[in-house]
């Protein structure tokens, strides 16, 4: 079997040329002779898929020789963005293609944009599941992933005279040439009907007779990771009609309505839901949970008895990560499976799951919660609500010997909420069935224990668990900056620190060298260059390369403030307005960039986009200001668009009210690509704080423990007045749309919820402290350098060996090769 260890495929550059010139012609369908750009880049990526493919085998037969315990990553949502460069910079073969390109009259980078994003995700969470992917690859995990394969992803955000349009993004329109659809891999996933029991000589069965069979189609997409053979697996599932369900209906006799309800099917899995924020009951993304879930456990299960025949060993070989509330159902689903279809009985079954699954929460409050209405869970999925049931009497019961009849608590911690409406609490369920449950940054889990769930805290102190996030610096610094790779590597003298980021902190002791200060200025330089030239294609405007490009890129959220910097950005305007003109050589020249979706029905949010853009409007069109003031707002912000606008930023916004970021990943993305942040003490800024120190960033406003006294105080005898000045020239119509915005500014000068008022002095003086910095090129050159540096820590690297280790017990499992 390793004969041929290294493959078949040879990666010179000659052999590339071949190898793309026989994919235009047989699988492009192209003549070799004459294709387009997009044509090279299908040949190309086909070309690419390949060398995929066959290291894909081998890991997997490697895995399958082996039998380690495997990681099974479950999460409706992964942001992958492209595949492309990441790709053959993984594989290691980028320089072996661009030669090969250009031998042929093509050059890579220009093929590469030819590529459409994978956007199967909302935000945070989605992108955190790609990252983590590349790390448990690329530190050879033998890890799975598993979500669901939209035909939708994330709506495309258009910006008509200001405001936010959605459009679908019906991403597969030209083939997707990385995913492998098996056909044989398919497995029934059952809805509705009816459960009954039944006695099965003397043994009481539960059979549940679906009323609906939706058949999940696997797509298997193929991961690298870098430095390494291994290439692992993330499997999404489509929905595709069902043959065994549908013979009924064809022998009534009702041939039309039958090949009706065979198209419903593929609906399950056709879109996204756009909202990040909470559950709104729906029963399309119950649905679309459950099937992901039924499939993803049959093939795991599948996969055991593939070589084990006893489920005592199933602890042994199986760990199952559950992203969020939203996969959940799989422990309702495993229960299921073990107790109705292998008859485990119900006592042997149950430890078998308290065995293997741990939960990661990545929300902060209780209101971003799952909670499904018991009737809606009752009529889709009638056994599970039974099994759900079961499992909370037992813990109830359980939990009665522990804490004696303490009703307040034991109805907080009841999986079922009893109510106007009765639901099952996912959160609780995920927490009760679970080994470990973490947070995504310091602060965020503490905050699980002492709040959020400190009632489970108290009962089962050794569950919970810390993992602060991280993201990869593959894609974050080698795919989306090649300059800062190559400098970076340079003065370390290796490139070793790809794979083993702490390795960064070797550039602290260049920081002040004046070589590394000058190289370093020039790489920011190239890539303000880029991103400057794409705002002036996006918007058609110029700006100034030697201005502060200062950006806030993330879902547009109140509590994520982009109105405190809309505020903050007026301010900066009146300010040069009322300047006497000898003084305005002393402002420092900014372009403020900000970018993000609102989800679709969130009204306020798509408020602050168009507040965002009538400003930018008033502001970009007064000569008076010129370039001292710049407002952009980019588009449709996505993985690639961040490739791009995340090497080009001096500063990044974080401006979260305190208390309400679970972690953020975005400034992680930005502290590698030694851009300098400006943010608020919250979420896993308190941890980059520790790493870098508090005077290499510009921190401002409340900190956690202050908010809540803040709130009580209310906000009109403390709203500072240039706060309520700015707030007066909108309410006032200095930006057009008054009526419009006035909603807006009742928010900020009501109740405040978000604290814009009383944070925006202190962010007034974190602005001054950054601009003061600023103008002092050498000084910030080495604050960006020291970014830079203490970024390692926040490498989804680190956060993966983690969780194998403190969490699911696996081990790496590398194919024997060289790379
Ligand atoms: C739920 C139900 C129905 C439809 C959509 C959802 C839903 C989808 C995504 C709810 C929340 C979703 O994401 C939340 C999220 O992205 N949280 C962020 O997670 C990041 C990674 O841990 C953190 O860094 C962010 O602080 C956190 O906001």
């Amino acid at each position: 079997m390793f004969a041929l260890m290294d493959g078949f495929l040879k990666n010179d550059s000659i052999s590339l040329q071949k190898d793309i010139l026989r994919h235009v012609e047989y699988t492009v369908a192209r003549s070799r002779f004459s294709f387009d750009d997009f044509e090279a880049y299908q040949a190309l990526a086909h070309s690419v898929r390949d060398r995929l493919i066959e290291r894909s085998h081998d890991t997997q037969l490697y895995f399958k020789r082996k039998d380690p315990k495997r990681v099974y990553f479950l999460s409706l949502e992964f942001l992958m963005g492209r595949s492309l460069s990441n790709s053959v910079i993984n594989l290691g073969i980028r320089d072996q293609y661009a030669d090969a390109l250009s031998q042929l009259g093509f050059e890579f980078e220009v093929l590469a944009e030819q590529e459409g994003d994978a956007a199967l995700g909302n935000g945070g969470l989605a992108r955190l599941s790609a990252c983590q992917m590349d790390s448990m690859a690329t530190l050879d995990y033998p890890a799975w992933g598993y979500g669901l394969r939209y035909e939708y992803g994330l709506f495309r955000q258009v910006i008509l005279d200001g405001f936010q349009h959605e459009q679908p993004d019906f991403w597969l329109n030209f083939g997707n040439p990385w995913e492998t659809e098996r056909v044989h891999v398919t497995y029934p996933v059952k809805f509705y009907g009816v459960v009954e029991e039944e006695n099965l000589n003397g043994e009481k069965r539960n059979i549940w007779t679906p009323g609906e069979v939706v058949e999940a189609v696997a797509y298997d997409n193929p991961i690298p990771g870098y430095g390494t053979r291994n290439t692992i697996t993330l499997r999404l599932w489509a929905g595709k009609p069902s043959d065994q369900h549908d013979m009924e209906a064809y022998n009534t006799g009702d041939y039309i309505n039958a090949v009706v309800t065979r198209q419903k099917a593929e609906n399950i899995s056709s879109v996204l839901y756009p909202d990040d924020r909470s559950f709104q009951g729906k029963e399309l993304r119950l649905k679309q949970q459950y099937f992901f879930v039924s499939a993803s456990i049959q093939d795991i299960i599948r996969r055991f008895k593939d070589g084990h025949t006893n489920f005592d060993e199933f602890p042994e070989k199986v760990a199952l990560q559950l992203n969020d509330t939203h996969p959940s159902l799989a422990i309702a689903e495993v229960m299921r499976v073990l107790v109705d279809e292998e008859n485990l009985g119900w006592n042997k079954a149950w430890d078998i799951a308290c065995k293997i699954f741990s939960f990661t929460i990545h929300a902060v409050i209780a209101e971003g919660l799952e909670k499904i209405p018991v009737d809606l869970l009752g009529s889709l999925l009638p056994r599970h609500l039974q099994i759900i049931y079961d499992i909370n009497f037992k813990f109830v019961e359980e939990l009665k010997k522990r804490i004696g009849l303490d009703y307040n608590r034991l109805s907080r911690m009841s999986i079922v909420e009893e109510g106007s409406t009765k639901t099952i609490r996912m959160a609780n369920l995920a927490i009760v069935c679970s080994h470990t449950v973490n947070g995504v940054s310091n602060v965020h889990s503490e905050l699980l224990k002492t709040k959020l769930f400190k009632d489970f805290y108290e009962l089962w102190p050794e569950k919970f668990q810390c993992k602060t996030n991280g993201v990869t610096q593959r894609r974050w610094i080698v795919v989306s900056n090649p300059s800062l790779c190559a400098l970076i590597s340079k003065w370390l003298g290796t490139e070793a620190w790809i794979r083993d980021v702490d390795l960064l902190t070797g550039l602290r002791e260049y920081a002040a060298d004046a070589d590394l200060q000058q190289e370093w200025m020039m790489v920011k330089k190239v890539n303000k260059m880029r991103l400057a030239e794409y705002i002036e294609a996006m918007s058609g405007v110029k700006v100034s390369l030697d201005a502060m490009f200062d950006v806030q890129t993330k879902r547009i959220h109140e509590y994520k403030r982009q109105l405190l910097n809309i505020l903050g950005i007026i301010h900066r305007y009146d300010c040069i307005k009322n300047m006497e003109k000898s003084q305005r050589n002393k402002v420092v020249p900014r372009v403020c960039i900000i970018g993000g979706k609102a989800a679709p029905g969130y009204e306020i949010a798509k408020k602050i986009i168009k507040l965002c853009h009538a400003v930018a409007e008033k502001i970009n069109n007064d000569d008076d200001v010129g370039d001292l003031l710049k407002l952009v707002f980019i588009p449709d912000y996505n993985v690639s668009v961040a490739e791009l606008v995340i090497p080009g930023a001096d500063l990044s916004q974080h401006l979260s009210t305190a208390g309400h970021e679970a972690s953020g990943t975005g400034s992680m993305k930005f502290l590698m690509n030694g851009c300098l942040l400006l943010a608020t003490e919250d979420g896993s800024t308190v941890e980059i704080v520790e790493e870098i120190g508090a005077d290499n960033l510009f921190l401002f406003g409340a900190k956690i423990d202050e908010v809540p006294k803040l709130r009580e105080e209310g906000s009109a005898h403390k709203m500072p007045l240039q706060c309520a000045r700015v707030l007066r020239m909108v309410r006032d119509g200095h930006f057009g749309f008054k009526d419009y915005f006035e909603s807006l500014c009742d928010k900020v000068e009501g109740n405040d919820f978000y604290l814009l008022g009383s944070d925006f002095e202190s962010y007034l003086e974190a602005q001054a402290a950054a601009d003061k910095a600023f103008a002092d090129p050498q000084k910030w050159t080495q604050m960006s350098i020291l970014s830079t540096a203490g970024s390692g820590r926040f490498s989804s690297d680190r956060t993966i060996r983690d969780y194998a280790e403190k969490t699911w017990g696996v081990e790496p499992c590398r194919f024997p090769s060289d790379g």
